[in-house]
């Protein structure tokens, strides 16, 4: 194959979804560029990147160097995170692991996490009156599709797809950034410090040690980020 050509990302400092696509570029090693876009005052020529008017978006064959409003009409662009995850890992294929069962693995728990985890996740830490013990649950049912993927030292396309989303449980309960009554983020951080509940913070201990991930991930950004969409 070619070397693959140059990619710009057009990202939000903060944004789960556009973290996804810079996880994945920074383990690529690709020699990307990255353009900020302010969401509350976004460009006028950001729909022609992407006409969802969304980040995170990619350009791939742009000149180096461009702000993103003067790209040429043939460029290729494309947007959604996942899609945008595929296409970097069919250009760099080691942000993969190298074991199809395990790729497979690791692409069954993002999916699983988002169906068991994400949505009470998203009603306790966003409405007054959310439920603890369905969270609870669903992390309970999630566990067995961790299986060993927490002690494989590689990481794979599963694990970025989820690492922004697992990632942020743990600080933003600290720093009780929810909708939700004051205690409540203290509440989780308890019940998950159980021994029923190993396998989860293991796995996220070992997205944690990513240094992909890590590179990915402004804790202050993401922070700011809840505070201002909370109010808080
Ligand atoms: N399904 C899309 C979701 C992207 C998305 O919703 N991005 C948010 C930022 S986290 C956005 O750009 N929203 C537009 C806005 O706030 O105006 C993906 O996976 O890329």
């Amino acid at each position: 194959m070619t070397a693959p050509k140059n990619i710009t990302l057009y990202n939000t400092q903060g944004s789960w979804w556009a973290q996804r696509v810079r996880i994945a570029l920074i383990a690529s090693g690709a020699d990307f560029e990255t353009i900020e876009i302010d969401l509350q005052a976004k460009p006028s020529w950001f729909e022609k990147v992407n006409p969802a008017s969304k980040v995170p978006a990619i350009t791939y064959g742009a000149l180096k160097g461009s702000d993103g409003s003067n790209f040429p009409e043939n460029v290729f662009r494309l947007n959604e995170s996942a899609v945008i995850v595929d296409f970097i890992a069919r250009l760099y294929p080691s942000i993969d692991y190298e074991d199809p069962i395990l790729s497979a693995k690791a692409r069954l728990l993002a999916l699983q996490f988002e169906a068991l985890v994400q949505t009470p996740w998203t009603t306790y830490s966003r409405t007054i009156d959310g439920s603890l013990q369905a969270l609870l649950d669903g992390i309970i049912s999630f566990q067995p599709f961790i299986g060993d993927l927490a002690d494989v030292k590689e990481f794979g396309v599963g694990d970025l797809l989820v690492a922004p989303f697992i990632g942020r449980i743990l600080p933003l309960s600290k720093h009780e950034l929810g909708v939700w009554p004051e205690g409540s983020g203290a509440r989780l951080l308890a019940a998950l410090d159980t021994e029923e509940f190993k396998p989860f913070r293991k796995y996220i201990e070992k997205i944690s040690s990513w240094s992909a991930y890590q590179k990915s991930y402004e804790e202050g950004a993401l922070l700011a980020r809840f505070r201002a969409l909370y109010s808080k």
